[in-house]
């Protein structure tokens, strides 16, 4: 009797937990193809129109009008692959400098954060400046995100590959949440599927990218399930088994009774799981 109620218990949070795995892989996956779609858009019409049928005003009006589509997504931005040699001219086109990120976590949590304030980027081989920003992360523009190490990363992971690619969970820019950039490359031709990484190197000319600011955007989710009462959930990026990131929920060390589902964000070399456990005892 007593062990048949327990067995339907653990049964209902099985069943909990997977249907808000499945959720949130769901809402990101969907999210992750429209940011797809964007980077095929500012190819289409930025890359391949002379003159351009992009600029910034454009950018920031369409992106706000299709947020709806990116329930996950913060913000979305694209920056221009630029190189050493095109700096000068870029700037001078621009009216701006290329800045360097601020990665001291201090300072960018800060209120007094303004990216104008922000040391010009230092000499490098090349650079990605933003150039066209949504609305709600209009303080990248003009910093280069190949000066901050989650973003270099993925850059390169993502212009090598030609796939979506996902940063491990950091402190995101104004923002004292961990999060999560998910990046595509743009190419100037449309390459095939088996093309190398030297041949997408060679054609990246920008990239799209999306930040997902993950303590709000899956509170945002799981509110829309009224059981937050009954069930507590964390996420966490598992990528190394042996040290965990908490991206999401309370601190719950040596819970028992807890369930774990996988949850695929679509980038094979990053893991995440999602645990969840009572809030109260039977
Ligand atoms: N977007 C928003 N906030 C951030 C951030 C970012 N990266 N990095 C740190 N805080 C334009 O991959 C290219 C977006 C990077 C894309």
């Amino acid at each position: 009797m007593n062990a048949d109620i327990t067995e339907r218990r653990k049964e209902t949070l099985v069943n909990m937990c997977d249907e808000r795995a499945r959720m949130l892989q769901d809402q990101f996956n969907v999210s992750m193809n429209h940011v797809h779609s964007l980077a095929i858009l500012v190819s289409t019409f930025h890359h391949g129109k002379q003159p351009s049928a992009i600029d910034q005003k454009i950018f920031a009006e369409y992106t706000a009008r299709t947020s709806f589509e990116r329930p996950l997504m913060s913000g979305v931005a694209y920056a221009l692959r630029v190189l050493h040699s095109e700096r000068e001219e870029f700037e001078k086109q621009h009216g701006w400098k290329i800045k360097k990120m601020e990665t001291e976590y201090q300072s960018l949590v800060k209120d007094d954060y303004n990216p104008e304030k922000l040391d010009p980027s230092p000499v490098q081989d090349e650079y990605a400046p933003v150039i066209f920003s949504q609305e709600t992360v209009s303080h990248i523009v003009s910093i280069d995100m190949m000066s901050g190490k989650e973003d270099r990363e993925n850059i390169l992971r993502a212009r090598a590959t030609g796939k979506g690619v996902l940063t491990s969970p950091f402190h995101l820019l104004k923002s004292n949440h961990l999060g999560v950039v998910l990046t595509f490359a743009v190419y100037n031709t449309n390459l095939p599927p088996n093309a190398t990484a030297e041949e997408r190197i060679k054609a990246t000319v920008g990239y799209l990218g999306a930040s997902f600011d993950v303590p709000s955007l899956v509170e945002k989710l799981l509110h829309q399930l009224a059981s937050k009462q009954t069930v507590v959930v964390n996420l966490y990026d598992t990528t190394n088994v042996s040290a965990p990131i908490r991206m999401y929920g309370p601190d719950v060390a040596g819970a028992r009774e807890i369930h774990i589902s996988y949850v695929d964000f679509g980038d094979p070399t990053r893991k995440h799981e999602m645990h969840c456990r009572f809030k109260h005892k039977p």
